[in-house]
């Protein structure tokens, strides 16, 4: 299927430093599965909150798609239309397709949410009394659900059968568990994340991110 050239958007200054957790990734990502070639604009924060961006995306931040007449935002709603529009992200039987769209809307909205809360008790609460309360809630809701998903995955090398945009997403998500600890406790999820970091696509698209940090940074910047 023939695909006008887009255009995404992404940190002008990452604040991970070219780590790769900023939501881009996951469009990038998903892109470089697909070999589809694709333009980055870099947004600062205070371009994203100006009536131009704001146009594309209502909530004033990255990631944005725009192809030809059609702007999207929301990564997931991005990464389905990559993965709907090419071949290769989304399995063609029907169940099999059902099952891994499932997973990418249980990546989004039952395994991430806690995720984020712990982010923000780290960086929005820090020096409130109850921050260590708060810390100990959010890191058992989070284990919770990454032992449903151990449970769910066993050794298996993907979510549902091959890999899919699912995986995309996933992995994404349990990435911004690093430096937390909390991955070391769970050797067959650091090993499904570490298999998808392998793949030639994941490495493209980290390594373009970087390449945009240390672009407005200097080399070194991000060590
Ligand atoms: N639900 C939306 C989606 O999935 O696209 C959420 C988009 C979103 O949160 N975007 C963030 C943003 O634009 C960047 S990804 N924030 C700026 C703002 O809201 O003003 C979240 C993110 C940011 C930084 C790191 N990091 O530094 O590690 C990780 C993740």
């Amino acid at each position: 299927m023939k695909v006008l050239k887009p255009t995404i958007t992404a940190f002008e200054s990452s604040p991970d430093c070219g780590m790769g957790l900023a939501r881009d990734m996951r469009v990038r990502w998903a892109l470089e599965e697909v070999e589809q070639p694709y333009d980055v604009r870099l947004v600062s924060f205070i371009e994203m909150k100006e009536p131009a961006h704001l146009a594309v995306h209502p909530f004033g931040q990255i990631p944005t798609y725009e192809e030809g007449e059609l702007a999207l935002f929301e990564s997931g709603a991005i990464v389905f239309h990559i993965a709907e529009h090419h071949a290769g992200l989304l399995p063609v039987d029907a169940n099999a397709r059902a099952r891994a769209i499932t997973w990418m809307f249980a990546a989004l909205s039952t395994v991430e949410p806690p995720i984020v809360d712990r982010d923000v008790v780290e960086y929005f609460e820090d020096g409130k009394s109850w921050q260590a309360e708060r810390f100990a809630m959010v890191d058992e809701r989070i284990r919770g659900r990454l032992n449903q998903l151990v449970a769910h995955m066993g050794n298996a090398d993907w979510l549902d059968g091959a890999f899919s945009a699912a995986d995309i997403l996933m992995v994404h998500v349990l990435r911004r568990l690093e430096g937390s600890g909390i991955l070391d406790e769970y050797p067959t999820l650091s090993a499904y994340i570490a298999r998808a970091e392998d793949r030639p696509a994941y490495k493209r698209a980290f390594a373009a991110q970087l390449a945009a940090f240390t672009a407005s940074h200097g080399e070194g910047a991000n060590q």
